[in-house]
């Protein structure tokens, strides 16, 4: 697969996050400076680097033209406000702007075990979602030549790819697991970690991207939708704590079922990082298996970023309405709050 390598302008207003001994120092640019975070393998640390004025301005990076639903897309940082100039990730504004153009702020867990069936939602739901969640382990048959259809559906429609992998290994181990037989580090742009082993799983993530020549950022879990999960609020704590040294982690996956921990979340990780929530359905019943369920506008309300719905949109009889109607609430919630 075709490396890519992304990189963004970064507004002016982004500030210096504090250093750590990790060496995670987010610079204070320029106006339109251009910055990428890089894993240096040499000397085993991470930094934000300014790439200076750069012809692969915000406008370049993507040239695809997106399918788009109907109405006017509206500018990311009047939509975005104080998340859109406190984010450092390129890839935070990448989702912000397509967000804006499909007035959406749905990423789809396509939790499906066939390619086609992947392809053929993702090719359906498309103008309607953000971003898209694979759990690439599920599925069937699986070769990288096929896969290649979901990673080509996806940038047809403009989408982060977000591999759901949950890491939770040591940082050499990790390194290693994003490559093997699924080869992670080519295709996916975000992926999910633990925190439970510590830091250095962020950067053995971070060097497999890097040694592929590409970046992408990674969404630490620090809360679950799960009934009876063990992310209690030290852990929560420490893990934000983990997340604000590094340049890598673009955000936290919180938990969309309940409002009050997405505030408290949100207060503790202030504007410069994304919250992702799962745990979201119109219907909010219980799922299976333990699953809790909020309303997708009130996670969008108390601070979450994207709501990721999974069997809502993909075991729904009309996926395509059903995928309007969460990116209908969740964009008129981002315009109310
Ligand atoms: O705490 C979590 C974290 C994640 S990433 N709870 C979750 O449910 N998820 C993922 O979100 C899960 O792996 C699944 O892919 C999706 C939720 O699916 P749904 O069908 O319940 O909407």
């Amino acid at each position: 697969m075709v490396p890519s390598s992304v990189v963004a302008v970064v507004p002016s207003s982004v500030v210096a996050a504090p250093s750590s001994e990790e060496g995670a120092v987010v610079p204070s640019l320029e106006e339109e400076g251009v910055c990428r975070p890089r894993y240096h393998p040499m000397e085993g640390r991470s930094t934000f680097e300014e790439i200076g004025r750069s012809p692969l301005r915000r406008g370049a990076i993507d040239k695809i033209e997106l399918l788009k639903p109907e109405g006017e897309a509206m500018r990311p940082d009047e939509a975005w406000g104080l998340r859109w100039h406190s984010c450092a990730h390129p890839l935070s504004h990448r989702y912000m702007e397509v967000a804006c153009d499909k007035r959406s702020l749905v990423v789809l867990a396509a939790d499906v075990s066939r390619v086609d069936d992947l392809v053929e939602l993702v090719e359906s739901v498309g103008p309607h979602i953000a971003g898209l969640k694979t759990h690439v382990d599920m599925t069937e048959g699986f070769t990288i030549g096929e896969w290649g259809r979901v990673v080509d559906v996806a940038k047809k429609h403009g989408l982060l790819i977000f591999e759901d992998r949950k890491f939770a290994d040591i940082g050499r181990v990790t390194e290693t697991q994003m490559g093997g037989m699924y080869d992670i580090r080519s295709w996916a742009d975000l992926v999910t970690s633990h925190s439970i082993s510590g830091p250095d799983i962020v950067d053995g993530i971070a060097a497999a991207w890097d040694s592929v020549q590409r970046i992408g950022g990674v969404l630490l879990l620090a809360q679950m939708s799960s009934r009876g999960n063990l992310l209690e609020v030290g852990y929560t704590d420490s893990t934000i704590e983990m997340g604000t040294a590094s340049p890598h982690v673009i955000g936290y996956i919180g938990n969309g079922s309940n409002p009050d921990e997405i505030s408290s979340l949100r207060e503790k990780v202030g504007e410069g990082r994304m919250i992702w929530t799962p745990g979201v359905n119109l219907s909010a019943e219980e799922g299976a298996l333990g699953q809790r369920y909020g309303h997708p506008s009130n996670a969008i309300l108390a601070g979450s970023d994207a709501v990721i719905v999974g069997s809502g949109i993909h075991k729904s009889e009309d996926p395509v309405a059903a995928a309007k109607a969460y990116g209908e609430a969740t964009w008129a919630a981002l315009m109310s709050r």
